[in-house]
């Protein structure tokens, strides 16, 4: 064992930098300035880049453009699996007198808190294995994500400068999500809470400081104590689908009385809350009204599934005889690849339904073309674009 470590020692030994990398080197003796401007002592910076060199898999990943869209049947399975729903009944065991106070404090329902935490870290066994300064760094120097790259690090600069956590115990993901909560440092500068009362606002090695800044991250994007995420919801026949959009906001009880209700021939406990009606999956699968709440969780992380998961999360880790969704979800409808959005955004635009370039994103424009075009060929009108579609779009119409 000794032996070992010694050599793993000797091969992790930190060489200068600017042998391994003469133009990172560089970069780094540039950004000195920056630093300095933003109160960064001189012995923060050396120690902060101490050894530290470009790192190869970020600029990799931060190249990476996935070809394949996980469906969201795929994701929440994975993202609200048994083994997570019963770390959570075990974390609200543990942690159940904090998270009782961050509710009374924050008005965040703790179990969305708990939710989040499972999300992103797995209740804290997965933060990440890479040391944040040399990811944003590497982002800074070279690739796509420069801008961002360069504003994170100052402010992750920063947090070493008020000794929050040290740089070997500064963990994160390659894009620079750290700690329990995965926050990157601009909302680490924001919201981080030091609940313990330390002096030190630390998301790494201090649960209750992390569930905190998590239950004030989404205080702060506006959540409202008492009310839901959403609910899973059936539709009536002959539902008009255009209604299904995040602009269309509705009391419950206008959607009750549109027809819309709850599964499982239960009532909506508040039926004056504003709810927007979303299929996920288009119209053939499950439909949830979404309230306020599930927007705070967007901006934790701006994806429709995302917020799904964590909402479902909460609701499962709460109530031990809910199974899960009613209405199964619609596998034959699979999501586009890349190459498939370009293809249904070109076949979009040279039958007229879309202007503009094809550019394998799927925004507000290409659904509203799905949608013209679902009206104009007489089919449920989702703006949902499958792979069933596109090969409708491929046959001529
Ligand atoms: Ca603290």
């Amino acid at each position: 064992m000794y032996a070992l470590a010694i050599l793993v020692g000797a091969t992790a030994q930190p060489s200068p930098v600017f042998a391994q990398d003469a133009a990172f080197g560089r970069f780094v003796d540039d950004f000195w300035s920056r630093a300095r401007k933003a109160g960064i002592s001189r012995k923060t910076y050396r120690g902060a880049f101490s050894g530290v060199g470009p790192d190869p898999e970020v600029l990799k990943k931060a190249d990476y453009q996935p070809e394949f869209t996980k469906p969201v049947w795929e994701y929440l399975a994975s993202a609200v699996s048994q083994k997570r729903i019963e770390n959570g009944r075990k974390m609200l065991r543990k942690y159940g007198g904090v998270l009782k106070r961050l509710e009374q404090r924050y008005g965040v329902d703790r179990h969305i808190v708990l939710a989040i935490w499972g999300m992103e870290t797995a209740y804290g066994s997965f933060m990440g294995d890479k040391y944040v300064i040399r990811s944003l760094a590497t982002l800074a120097y070279r690739g796509p994500r420069q801008k961002f790259g360069r504003s994170q690090l100052v402010a992750a600069l920063k947090i070493l400068q008020n000794a929050d956590t040290t740089p070997n115990r500064m963990i994160g993901s390659w894009a620079g999500a750290m700690g329990h909560t995965q926050f990157i440092p601009t909302t680490y500068a924001s919201y981080a809470v030091d609940y313990d009362g330390d002096g030190r606002r630390d998301i790494w090695d201090t649960i209750p400081d992390a569930l905190a800044s998590t239950a004030n991250y989404l205080k702060v994007s506006k959540w409202r104590p008492g009310e839901t995420w959403g609910y899973e919801v059936e539709l009536p026949r002959g539902f008009n689908f255009a209604l299904a959009s995040r602009r269309t906001v509705k009391t419950l009880a206008a959607w009750k009385a549109l027809g819309v209700k709850r599964v499982g021939a239960k009532s909506f406990p508040r039926p004056d809350d504003r709810s927007s009606i979303i299929l996920p999956a288009g119209a053939h699968g499950p439909a949830f009204a979404v309230l306020n709440n599930f927007r705070s969780i967007l901006r934790y992380n701006n994806a429709t599934s995302y917020a799904l998961a964590v909402g479902h999360l909460a609701d499962r880790i709460r109530d031990e005889k809910f199974r899960g969704f009613v209405k199964p979800w619609p596998t034959e409808y699979r999501p586009l690849s890349r190459k498939q959005r370009f293809e249904l955004q070109t076949l979009l635009a040279s039958s007229g339904f879309l202007k503009g370039e094809a550019d394998g994103v799927i925004g507000s424009g290409t659904r509203a073309a799905v949608r013209a075009y679902q009206r104009a060929r007489g089919l449920t009108v989702d703006g949902y674009p499958s792979v069933k579609l596109l090969e409708h779009l491929k046959r001529g119409g």
